[in-house]
């Protein structure tokens, strides 16, 4: 069974102007669909051809570089896609709300390191919210195409947020201003989705 492409859930639209709807579609048509491709060539035909992304990241040989790339790049993406939404924004009530306030103390405590992980990220990759077993939440950030599921990445625990650093994320609307692109993320994070991965993968 290959991987496909999955549709975005809005618009391409949909989330400016936080992000231009031309960055949205190259970024869904052009990367995202580029990995997902590359990912299918790289596992037809070998043991990893049946497995769910989860299991196959979980267990990565990961000198097996297009399936750490190229997998990591699908995987990662679309998660992305999830954690933003038109309606989002705002802070986190519930218990993904109170979990946020008792692993960094303040949601302004936790939005401040969570945005310094992205900001610091020196070239490309994501930065991360991970869950870990009990339920406490860690942030992270992570090179390149790799993920928090992947082995040995010094990222540990579930993604239950994660946030695209690469410029191809960006740069077309702010340029080198990663700084700003971090803060406008927070205005179009889906905490209903955060909040829902969160329930389920503790
Ligand atoms: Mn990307």
């Amino acid at each position: 069974m290959a991987f496909e492409l999955p549709d975005l859930p809005y618009a391409y639209d949909a989330l400016e102007p936080h992000i231009d709807a031309r960055t949205m579609e190259i970024h869904h048509t052009k990367h995202h669909n580029g990995y997902t491709t590359k990912l299918n060539g790289a596992i037809e035909g070998t043991s990893l051809a049946n497995l769910s992304i989860e299991d196959i990241l979980k267990n990565l040989d990961m000198s097996n570089t297009a399936v750490r790339n190229n997998g990591g790049g699908y995987y990662n993406h679309c998660l992305f896609w999830e954690v933003m939404s038109p309606d989002g924004g705002g802070e986190p009530g519930g218990e993904i709300g109170a979990a946020i306030s008792e692993s960094f103390g303040t949601f302004g405590s936790f939005r401040e390191k969570f945005s310094s992980a992205a900001a610091t990220r020196f070239g490309s990759g994501w930065a991360w919210l991970c869950v870990q077993p009990g339920g406490k939440l860690e942030i992270c950030s992570t090179a390149n195409q790799d993920n928090p599921i992947m082995p040995d990445t010094g990222c540990g625990g579930f993604p239950i947020l994660g946030l695209d650093v690469w410029e191809h994320a960006y740069y077309l609307n702010y340029q080198n201003r990663r700084p700003d692109y971090i803060s406008s993320f927070f205005n179009i994070l889906n905490w209903q989705k955060v909040g829902d991965l969160y329930l389920a993968n503790q």
